[in-house]
This record gives C-alpha cells, structure tokens and sequence, in this order.
C-alpha cells in the first residue's frame, strides 16, 4: 500500500544503507534494490494506477523527487569511490620522475634498399630517370616482346613461377627487370634514359650466390647513335662513383635474345683487388650482370622504329651489388632477419 509513512521510511533505510557503500559492488546492489526494474521505487511507481485520482498527482510527484534525490546519492557515491581507486591507485603505482628513461631503438633501412638508394642517386647524377614495373607480369612482356618465343630455349634460362591465367593472359612473377624496357618504350619516345629497380624471382636451386627472389637494376638509353661506347662509359662511371674505386670493367660476349650484340659485364674483384681470390674464383673478375644493344625486335615490339633508334640495356643483379661494396659471402642473410647481420648497417 502507497503512502506518506512507507515513503518516509524506504527514504530512512536508503540513508542508512549508503553508509554501508564500500565499493563498486555495494553500490549497484543499493541500486538495483532500490532503482532497478524490480527495485522498490520502481515497484511503487506501477502502484499508482490504483490510487484514488486525487492521491495519483501528489503521489507521482513525491515518488519521482524520491527517485530524482536517490539518484543524486548514488552519483555523489560513486564519485568518491572513484576518486578512492584512483589514488589508492596512484599509490602503488608512484615511480621516480628523475630516473633516465627507456632509449627508444630506432629502426634501420635494409641494406639492399641503401644501394637501391644509392644507384638511384648516381645514375640521376646522369640524367637517368627511375622507373618501376609489375612484380607480377604476362607471358607477352617478359618473354614475347623481348623477342623469346614459345619453345625458344632462351626460356630455359629462366625458371618460372607461373601463376593463375587471367583473361586468357598467361601471368608469372616476373624473372627480370628487362620487361620494363618495353612497358616505357610503348608509352615515351627518345630519347630514353631509365633505370627499373625492383624485385625479380625465378625458381632457383639457392647457393651463395643465387635466391629465388633477388633484386636487380635494369638501365635503359635509347636515341639515334647509342653505342657500345656509351655502354661501357655509363657503366665505367657508375661503379667508380659506387664503390668509391677505380674499378675496371669487362664486357665478355654472351648473348640474350633481347640485345644483340650481347655482353657480360665483369668488375675487377672489389676483395682482392683484382690479384684472385676465392670471392672471383681467382679470375680477379666478378660478373655482375647483362648488357647489349637493343634487339630491333624489341624495338618493334615496343612500337619505335629500328631504323631510327638504337640503344643500349643492362640489367645488373642488385644483391651482387650489395655482396660486393660490403663484402658479404652469401646472399641468405638479405632475407634472414637476423638481427646480428642487419644491426652492421
Ligand atoms: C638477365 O636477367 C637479363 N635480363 C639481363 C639483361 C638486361 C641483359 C638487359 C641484357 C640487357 P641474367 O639472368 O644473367 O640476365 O641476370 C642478370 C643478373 O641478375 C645476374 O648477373 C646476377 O647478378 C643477377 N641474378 C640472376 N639470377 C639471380 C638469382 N637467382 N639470385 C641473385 N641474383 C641473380
């Protein structure tokens, strides 16, 4: 039954129990006996739908300032138990502000992306702009166009991942840098002066020399009289200025079906000076990489006329590189993450 007494007496026994909230726990037991959805206050909130119609307006008044002040309480409660945690809190945890701090260890760049940067710098010395293409690459850009057709045995040089068709495409992780050459060609006319870092993969037996994802450095020069000459001035140029050396170079013969006439290009050993030891096979010469002229083909495949433009390409393996300026004995420990191998750079 609803009435004046019960009232004050439910406001007495709230009073008394709020001395009794110690924690988080007492006071939403305090709330839901009182506030929750079978509390008492809410409980007599549906009682008054049965009182006589003068009593309902005086009750629903009294019974919401009851709710309203019960309410205020318990915030008021909360509040102080909050403010208890947090410097009990702040007690424990209190620390010495004049002890040093932790030094923050920085992050390094890998030692393959230092020489990409470094190549970059030195070839836009000569005016070489650097380009990149699709890691993974069709059938038509890594092969047809750089005049090696199906069945030809160049293609056995090159173990190939190939993956998923696409639009009748046949797509495989690229196994040079050389495709580059003729994505640029068909978009730019000479002259041309790039070079194409970037990723290459080719399923490899690894040794210390060999990955099976590797990097390599394509160059390209295209205009009307581009010749050996240059080649080898470009080249002689760059690896002075990369190894900070008078380097010699060595253009072997060779051949690639996308260059015609075709060379390896050897360095004098940068261990040994040139004298032989077991880094050159005691050549006192170390191959880098392939160069030549540019197969007319190639051209043609690109759109240019052969007949008006020549030039050379290279393509030079970028972890040698890497081996070389820092005298590492096995390629493995590019992709290791091992930190003893990485800290030296
Ligand atoms: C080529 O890939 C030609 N595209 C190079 C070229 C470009 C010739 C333009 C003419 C004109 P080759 O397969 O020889 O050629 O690779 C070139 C260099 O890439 C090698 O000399 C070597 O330094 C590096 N290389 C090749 N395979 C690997 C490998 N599995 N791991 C690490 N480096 C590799």
């Amino acid at each position: 039954m609803l009435s004046e007494k019960e009232l004050e007496g439910i406001s007495e026994q709230f009073k008394k129990e709020i001395e009794k909230i110690d924690s988080e726990k007492t006071l939403n037991e305090i709330f839901n006996r009182y506030l929750g959805k079978k509390g008492e206050i809410t409980c007599f909130f549906g009682l008054i739908k049965d009182l006589p119609p003068k009593d309902k307006q005086k009750f629903g008044a009294k019974l919401n300032t009851l709710k309203k002040d019960f309410l205020e309480i318990l915030e008021k409660e909360s509040e102080k138990i909050k403010e208890k945690f947090n410097s009990e809190k702040l007690e424990k945890e209190s620390f010495d502000v004049s002890a040093p701090g932790h030094k923050i260890t920085k992050g390094h760049l890998h030692p393959v992306t230092l020489v990409r940067r470094e190549v970059e710098q030195i070839f836009r010395g000569m005016g070489f702009e650097s380009i990149e293409g699709p890691e993974v690459e069709t059938e038509w850009y890594n092969f047809d166009s750089l005049n090696v057709p199906k069945d030809h045995p160049a293609r056995d040089m090159w173990d190939t991942f190939w993956i998923k068709d696409n639009n009748g495409q046949k797509n495989l992780l690229r196994t040079h840098t050389s495709p580059v050459q003729v994505r640029y060609m068909e978009k730019h006319l000479p002259p041309i002066k790039i070079i194409v870092p970037g990723r290459a993969y080719r399923h490899e037996a690894t040794d210390a020399s060999h990955e099976f994802q590797f990097h390599q450095v394509e160059g390209l020069m295209i205009d009307e009289n581009i010749n050996v000459a240059n080649l080898k001035a470009i080249l002689l140029n760059f690896f002075r200025k990369f190894f900070k050396k008078d380097v010699e170079i060595r253009l072997r013969p060779s051949f690639f079906p996308f260059t015609e006439p075709s060379f390896e290009i050897d360095i004098s050993c940068m261990v040994c000076e040139g004298k032989g030891c077991s880094a050159c096979k005691k050549t006192g010469w170390v191959e880098l990489g392939g160069a030549g002229i540019v197969h007319p083909n190639v051209l043609k495949a690109s759109g240019l006329n052969p007949k008006l433009w020549q030039g050379f390409a290279f393509g030079m393996g970028m972890d040698r590189l890497v081996m070389m300026k820092y005298k590492i004995n096995h390629i493995k420990w590019f992709n290791s993450s091992d930190l003893r191998f990485l800290k030296q750079f």
